[in-house]
């Protein structure tokens, strides 16, 4: 017997896999799925009842045909965690814009001492908030979700928490960003012009072009050591990927979410139009875990990294854990030390960890492009 649950995501990909709602506002105010239930229970059943259960992309290409196997038999590397400690954007109600600061324990030895040095620094970052008189509640994703001035704040309290906790930022502990720019992005309108970036919430007066956010960023890149950069600009802003990419794709990893959904045709044009360097991987994103992997394999073949990701709204399912070891990505994105829907995944590598024993690897600043 399996059993598994699929999580949801509040800042989701305009490309993505579609996720079938009932949009009946009297039941779960619009959310419930009794619709996907009978399909499962009645079109998807009747497809796949009977059939080998260890086959999986066999499996997964008739569900593909309906509207992807994990290997991993010497499988040991450890995810590198990303650990989201400070919640903005759509994940919080917040004066805050960017959606995710997470530190990056890449200095540690092993995973067990990475998760330690993430929770201290989680800790760390509640004495740094509360010392100044700011929120500890927390956001989607098991982060603290203060109102702070502006985003600059935002990351210099992760910075402040790193070194609170006894840890040197840019050797022991990194910063990652996840700042969802097309929540902040407005395109052209019917007149024409350009798309524009607004901080929403910190400064709205204050629009921002394409080249003027890869600017701003650059600039970050530079002032703050970060070792990973997410959906830095619009998923439709090729160009400004590009640029992006051109101007730091060297010095940081350029990780495409939204961008690239975790889908092999527009992670295919990331890579033949030099935008990016990395993929966030989620497999509800595409659909089945065959596609999930293919984008692993597209991304590995061609020198992306690849992070292995949950979502907003998670379930207690600690699939990713797995996933992330058995497909060797180096890295795992999957919330704060706090909230069991994100620390149940990181008792699934403790204990995958332990299970490895002296084999377990913990790749470190390796992992990263
Ligand atoms: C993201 C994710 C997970 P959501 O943008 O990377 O952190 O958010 O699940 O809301 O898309
Ligand atoms: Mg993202």
């Amino acid at each position: 017997m399996g059993r598994a649950a699929v999580p949801s995501g509040a800042s989701t990909g305009e490309y993505e896999a579609v996720e079938l709602r009932d949009e009946d506002a009297d039941r779960y105010v619009g959310k419930g799925v009794t619709q996907a239930v009978e399909h499962v229970n009645g079109e998807i059943a009747d497809a796949l009842e009977g059939r080998d259960v260890t086959r999986q992309t066999a499996l997964d290409h008739t569900l593909i045909a309906l509207d992807g196997t994990l290997g991993g038999a010497r499988a040991r590397t450890l995810p590198v965690p990303l650990m989201n400690i400070l919640n903005g954007g759509e994940h919080a109600d917040n004066s805050v814009d960017m959606q995710e600061f997470m530190v990056v324990p890449a200095g540690a030895p092993s995973f067990r001492e990475a998760l330690r040095m993430g929770a201290e620094v989680f800790h760390a970052l509640k004495s740094v908030l509360s010392g100044r008189g700011d929120s500890t509640a927390v956001g989607d994703e098991g982060g603290f979700a203060p109102d702070l001035r502006s985003n600059d704040e935002a990351i210099e309290v992760v910075l402040e928490a790193i070194e609170r906790a006894g840890y040197r930022p840019g050797a022991d502990a990194f910063v990652a960003l996840d700042p969802a720019a097309a929540e902040m992005y407005e395109p052209a309108g019917a007149s024409g012009g350009e798309g524009e970036y607004v901080f929403w919430k910190s400064d709205p007066d204050n629009p921002r072009s394409s080249q003027e956010m890869a600017a701003f960023w650059a600039d970050w890149v530079r002032q703050y050591p970060i070792i990973s950069l997410e959906d830095a600009l619009d998923e439709d802003d090729w160009s400004g990927w590009q640029t992006l990419t051109e101007e730091v794709g060297e010095e940081v990893q350029l990780v495409g979410d939204d961008l690239f959904v975790t889908n092999t045709e527009r992670l295919q044009r990331g890579i033949d139009e030099d935008a990016g360097n990395a993929i966030l991987v989620k497999p509800n994103q595409i659909g089945t875990l065959t596609e999930t992997l293919d984008a692993v394999t597209l991304a590995r073949k061609n020198g992306f990294a690849s992070i292995i990701s949950h979502r907003s709204g998670e379930t207690e399912d600690t699939t990713i854990a797995d996933l992330a070891v058995a497909a060797g990505t180096g890295q795992i994105k999957t919330g704060s030390a706090s909230r069991s829907d994100r620390t149940a995944k990181y008792n699934q590598l403790l204990r995958i960890e332990e299970q490895l024993g002296d084999a377990a690897v913990y790749p470190g600043a390796k992992a990263f492009s």
